[in-house]
């Protein structure tokens, strides 16, 4: 009888492996009543995936200068591997062809506190005025929507991880 137990627990926690793997599928950015494009780098923290969309209005990819930089503080003693930063063409004047490749500089460290941080940079030409924002996706769940401006610094704060 205990046998019988120990083999259907090992089961279900290999069928819990299974149901976390089949969770992680591309993500899609959203519209939120506005019109967003972004970046998305993305990175793994104590076996979450977290995704980082760095957005801008759509409309302003050739406002953008440089690469968005990125600084994220990985909770305290976390196990962080850096999975891809984003490299994406934009159609900036809307003929349907691309016209600027934005890239992301993400800088990954460890913090101090049991939550994941998050500080963007859009640089712009000086004078330029758009909306832009972070979202903190992990495992396909919005965690934190956080909104700024081009050439000012955005903090976003995510959940413990
Ligand atoms: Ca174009």
């Amino acid at each position: 009888m205990k046998k019988w137990f120990s083999n259907n627990a090992k089961w279900l926690i290999g069928m819990a492996g299974v149901l976390v793997l089949m969770a992680a599928v591309p993500l899609t950015t959203e519209a939120h009543g506005r019109r967003w494009s972004g970046a998305d780098p993305a990175l793994i923290v104590n076996g979450q995936t977290v995704n980082l969309y760095v957005e801008w209005e759509t409309g302003h990819a050739c406002d953008i200068r440089g690469p968005v930089e990125l600084k994220v503080l990985t909770p305290k003693g976390a196990d962080t591997e850096f999975l891809f930063e984003s490299n994406d063409a934009f159609d900036c004047d809307g003929d349907g062809n691309a016209d600027t490749v934005i890239t992301t500089n993400t800088v990954v460290k460890e913090g101090r506190g049991d939550n994941i941080v998050v500080f963007a940079k859009f640089r712009g030409e000086r004078g330029t005025r758009f909306d832009t924002r972070v979202e903190i996706h992990v495992d396909n769940e919005i965690e934190a929507i956080c909104q700024g401006h081009v050439n000012s610094k955005i903090r976003c704060n995510g959940p413990e991880l």
